[in-house]
């Protein structure tokens, strides 16, 4: 399925998810959050999907609300949020797969949230990051608040909304914002390689670790202990923990791509 706004494309397991308003720097307007959103779902439904990846067309990865897009509009800030932006965070959040953010070039705005809210975040050696909400006088939303100061801390996200500055790649990697950054030539290739890997690793488990980390991230030690002992019993029953340990045992490389 291709729309206009997002490109679907699938390699090795790998669905990639474009976002492709390029003469916006990808700026969101409704049809793309919303055809965005449908995409994620329709990944998670297939077995063929094993990562998702979402990236950007042209030389940014996605510059926020599209401002042009705002004026006139028939809905409360608060209402648009719960329509649009939010649906797709939380997807993002909740889908049973891993999701690569790979920031191609800027992402300012609801786009700096979009780019955070990964599993995996993989920077182009010139992608930036903006939280540059305030510029235009409205609080961070997306996400926004959650993410950043649980990755840089309260005061050093205060700073980067209120002043707005640009994060560059390098201050983005030492800030924990991206897990690698790749030469901007190769950045694609880059990005596919990494995906692969990912799929070939073992579905479910991943699955279930990241339904452990979302919920570790809000809960007690004892909630996440008890959450583990019981993610653990659904790892352990699973073909692949066998497999796991098979392969262990015969001192070969695990397999946990098979038709199901
Ligand atoms: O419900 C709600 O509505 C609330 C939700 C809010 C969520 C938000 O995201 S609020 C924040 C909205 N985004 C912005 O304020 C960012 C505005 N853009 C910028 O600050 C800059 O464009 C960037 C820092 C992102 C990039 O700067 P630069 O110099 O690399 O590019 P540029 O020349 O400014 O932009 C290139 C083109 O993209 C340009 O169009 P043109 O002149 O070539 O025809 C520019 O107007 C357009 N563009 C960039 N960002 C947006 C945009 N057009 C519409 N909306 C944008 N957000």
């Amino acid at each position: 399925m291709t729309s206009d706004v997002i490109l679907v494309d699938t390699r090795a397991g790998v669905r990639t998810l474009t976002l492709n308003r390029a003469d916006r720097l990808n700026a969101a307007n409704d049809a793309l959050l919303l055809a965005l959103t449908e995409e994620l779902k329709a990944a998670d439904a297939d077995s063929g999907v094993r990562v998702v990846v979402i990236t950007g067309a042209g030389r940014g990865f996605c510059a926020g609300q599209d401002l042009g897009d705002v004026s006139g509009r028939d809905m409360t800030f608060t209402e648009h949020l719960n329509r649009t932006y939010n649906p797709l965070i939380r997807t993002i959040r909740g889908l049973g797969k891993p999701v690569v953010t790979a920031v191609n070039g800027v992402a300012a705005g609801a786009g700096a949230s979009l780019a955070l809210s990964g599993d995996i975040r993989l920077w182009a050696q010139s992608a930036s990051l903006i939280e540059v909400f305030s510029n235009i006088a409205l609080v961070p939303d997306s996400g926004s608040t959650w993410f950043l100061p649980r990755l840089v801390g309260y005061h050093r996200a205060f700073e980067l909304m209120a002043l707005a500055e640009r994060v560059n790649a390098e201050e983005g990697q030492r800030l924990g914002l991206c897990e690698h950054v790749y030469p901007d030539e190769t950045f694609r290739e880059d990005v596919q390689a990494y995906a692969e890997r990912l799929a070939a690793r073992p579905a479910h488990t991943l699955k279930l670790t990241k339904q452990a980390l979302n919920a570790a991230m809000t809960s007690t030690l004892d909630e996440a202990l008890d959450q583990e002992a019981a993610l653990q019993q659904l790892a352990g029953d699973h073909w692949e923990h066998e497999e796991g340990v098979t392969a262990f045992k015969a001192r070969r490389a695990p397999v946990f791509v098979r038709e199901e």
